[in-house]
């Protein structure tokens, strides 16, 4: 399916996947709504898009937690921004990686809020707009870690098979209102997340991809576009995708 001129909302567009795929959007053609806290950041991509691309975009502060700021957004969004066709639910963290007993309930508030009720706080107000307009694609950046437990992974895990829970849930009340609802399930990326994960401990995050390839941002935009463009009687319900190097959330080849 030709994707040039739709409309696409990205959540965590400052960075890694939220990045790579707003260029992957606009590479096709789309119009784009670039959202994230970090408004510099996507000020400047917006800025290199248009460049390379010709691409209309709309820059948004936008942290996801904020029920009200998400809410007024969508009222404020200008009437011909409103038909949104595609909407990546990609703004997510990962704080911390130890034991329950030993973790910090902050970082659990943090990917509670984020990863979920900021992706339902979103999910409400696009998915209203989609009902109106009569089409749509909902994008959900889930994670195997929504699959699998691995240890000291606790509340991130539970947050990411809320995740998965949420796109089953959306798949079987909109699928009859001409939404298609996709998961794209990633296993190790290399972006900022573990930088993130870790409170900026550089040394820590880059281990995480020792001795082995990850996948990159752009492999995983690259998915989003596949499921994004096929045609509108077909429906990509789940992509799990791992580096060659993983087997699975444990199970990793390192050189
Ligand atoms: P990055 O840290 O590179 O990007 C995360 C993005 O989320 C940033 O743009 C950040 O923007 C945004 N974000 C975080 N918190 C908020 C918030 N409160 N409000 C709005 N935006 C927010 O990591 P990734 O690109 O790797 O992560 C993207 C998604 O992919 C996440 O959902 C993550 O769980 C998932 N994932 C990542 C994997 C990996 O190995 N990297 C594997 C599987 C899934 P800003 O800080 O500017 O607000
Ligand atoms: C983020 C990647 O493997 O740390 O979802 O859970 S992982």
């Amino acid at each position: 399916m030709n994707i040039k001129g739709k409309i696409v909302f990205i959540t965590g567009a400052s960075s890694g996947i939220g990045m790579e795929s707003a260029k992957a959007f606009a590479k096709e053609g789309c119009k784009l709504i670039l959202t994230a806290r970090r408004i510099d950041r996507i000020k400047i991509l917006a800025a290199e898009l248009l460049k390379e691309f010709g691409t209309e975009s709309l820059t948004l502060p936008l942290d996801v937690r904020k029920k009200e700021e998400v809410f007024t957004l969508f009222e404020k969004l200008p009437n011909d921004w409103k038909k949104i066709d595609i909407l990546l639910n990609n703004a997510g963290v990962g704080k911390g990686l130890s034991p329950l007993h030993d973790s910090d309930p902050e970082g659990w508030d943090e990917m509670i809020d984020t990863n979920v009720k900021g992706l339902l706080f979103i999910t409400k107000s696009v998915s209203n707009l989609m009902i109106k307009n009569g089409s749509g694609h909902i994008i959900n950046v889930g994670s195997v870690a929504g699959r699998e437990v691995y240890p000291n992974g606790n509340v991130y895990c539970a947050t990411k098979f809320a995740v998965n829970a949420l796109t089953k849930a959306m798949r079987v009340e909109l699928y009859d209102k001409n939404i298609r609802v996709t998961t794209v399930d990633p296993g190790m990326v290399e972006t900022e997340f573990s930088l993130v994960r870790f409170d900026g401990d550089e040394e820590r995050a880059k281990n995480v991809y020792k001795g082995m390839t990850p996948l990159s941002p752009a492999d995983i935009a690259d998915t989003i576009i596949f499921c994004a463009t096929r045609p509108a009687h077909v429906n990509i319900s789940e992509v799990v995708i791992y580096p060659s190097d993983q087997a699975n959330t444990t199970t990793v080849k390192r050189s």
